[in-house]
């Protein structure tokens, strides 16, 4: 822990929680998580609808994992690489996502997906709102690990004035209610000092509940 950090749990919006550091205290076991996770179902880079490819490189674990193809993007049970199930998910992500909800005030938290992103360095993602779920009702749970990034949040509308948030290895934010729908991206991730066990990357685990 470094001796200066002033970093407390915040809330940054209605509904909005940072928790710094969160995830340290079980870092061992959510790093051993995504090891199983991505031995079963590497990462890779999806195609969007046009035919690019996604910045951010990607697979999932949980019931339900985000993919997306020149047919669009959606929600399914399959790994389209393996045509088979994805990876079950592991057990200290699961209750690392339900304990942040919870202090959050989200009880209840029942997440059946988890959408691992994998930045290397100069990768990105745009402003996007999250709107392809079936729930609104529960929050999203994000975990940072790896290479720090700035995270971009604004409001319900694209034109919404942006706040700039440094995330860090350990980092955890929980996103309910009314900050649901808003706008939100990682800017260009930079070169920093690699987090051992995960490399020269930034890895967010994105927890939701798809349907
Ligand atoms: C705020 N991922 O996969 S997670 C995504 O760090 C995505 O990889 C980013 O946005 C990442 O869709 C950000 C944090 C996050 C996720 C969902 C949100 C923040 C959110 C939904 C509403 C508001
Ligand atoms: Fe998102």
């Amino acid at each position: 822990m470094d001796l200066f950090d002033e970093r407390r749990p915040e809330q940054l919006a209605p509904g909005a929680m940072f928790f710094p550091g969160r995830a340290l205290a079980t870092e061992s076991q959510v790093l051993r998580g995504l090891q199983f996770v991505v031995s079963a179902s590497p990462f890779r880079h999806f195609e969007t609808r046009r035919g690019f490819k996604l910045f951010a490189a990607m697979t999932n674990c949980g019931k339900w994992g985000w993919v997306s193809d020149r047919r669009g993007y959606r929600y399914q049970e399959q790994d389209p690489k393996k045509n088979a199930p994805w990876p079950s998910m592991p057990r200290a992500f699961l209750q690392l996502a339900e304990r942040a909800a919870s202090e959050a005030g989200f009880s209840g938290y029942t997440p059946d997906c988890c959408l691992v992103n994998r930045y290397a360095i100069g990768a990105k993602m745009g402003l996007h709102q999250d709107a392809d779920e079936i729930d609104f009702e529960a929050p999203i749970v994000s975990v940072s690990l790896g290479l720090p990034a700035v995270f971009q949040f604004g409001g319900a509308e694209r034109r919404d004035p942006v706040r700039k948030l440094p995330l860090r290895h350990g980092d955890v934010l929980v996103w309910g209610g009314p900050s649901r729908l808003n706008y939100h991206g990682i800017l260009p991730v930079k070169s920093g000092d690699p987090i051992p066990g995960i490399g020269p990357y930034r890895v967010n685990l994105t927890f939701r509940k798809a349907s």
